[in-house]
């Protein structure tokens, strides 16, 4: 989908307080390291440089945001927040660490989903849910949910759709799919997923009325007669 391919740097911080408020949807992308992360925003955007972008020295450990949307006009950003769980990072960084990408997820306003990534070989980490705990009020107030199943690619047929139905469980009111990005699965599907999530269709009245010029016209006469 050409859409995500537009997508562009914007800006990397250290931690929430330093990220620019903005109007647009903003979606995260989480997952513990080795997830399959990275690959799967590289392949979902078609640019090998975001990667490259969030590896630069210094911005391992930072929220990285990426614009997306068409002539330059931004309409929805990308967040790539550093994975978790990696065992060889001091205890010190992992606590702050996941005090940064909590904070974010609570409080970042214009979040209006969160992609959870997960090697389906491995499943769910304590650390996933925590991380699931710690949205959940947001989801059940309306934010976007879906959990990623990457290298789908290493599984049978069969395996596959047991991981997802596991999946479809843990995801408690959100959704679960297949992604590989060798394969690539998934891909197509993933990226209407998220358009459509950051771009919600008006009523369907709305749409209808709005559609032409004489559609306008009756738009108006309906909300007169109906305000008569
Ligand atoms: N077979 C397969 N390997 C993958 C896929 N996606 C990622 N990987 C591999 O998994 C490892 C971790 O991927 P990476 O994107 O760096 O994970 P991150 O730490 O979550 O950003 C790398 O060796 C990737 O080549 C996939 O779809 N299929
Ligand atoms: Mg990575």
């Amino acid at each position: 989908m050409g859409w995500m391919h537009t997508a562009r740097f914007l800006t990397t911080a250290p931690e929430l307080h330093f990220l620019p408020a903005l109007e647009v949807p903003e979606i995260a992308f989480v997952g513990r390291s080795n997830a399959g992360k990275s690959t799967c925003i590289n392949t979902l955007t078609q640019q090998r440089q975001l990667a490259f972008a969030s590896r630069k020295p210094g911005r391992t450990q930072h929220i990285n945001l990426f614009a997306l949307g068409k002539q330059g006009v931004t309409d929805a950003v990308l967040t790539d927040l550093p994975g978790y769980g990696y065992a060889a990072v001091p205890q010190r960084d992992k606590i702050r660490w996941q005090q940064v990408m909590a904070n974010y997820l609570v409080s970042r306003e214009n979040l209006a989903g969160v992609v959870l990534l997960i090697d389906p070989r491995l499943g769910m980490t304590e650390l996933d849910e925590v991380l699931l705990e710690v949205i959940r009020p947001r989801v059940e107030a309306g934010l976007k949910f879906m959990l990623l199943l990457t290298k789908a690619d290493k599984l049978t047929r069969s395996e596959q759709a047991k991981a997802l139905s596991i999946a479809r469980l843990q995801a408690g009111g959100g959704e679960a799919r297949l992604f590989s990005a060798l394969k690539r699965q998934g891909v197509e599907d993933v990226a209407q997923r998220l358009w459509q999530w950051t771009h919600p269709h008006p009523p369907a009245i709305e749409r209808f009325f709005t559609a032409t010029p004489a559609s306008n016209r009756r738009l108006t006469l309906l909300k007169e007669e109906c305000s008569a």
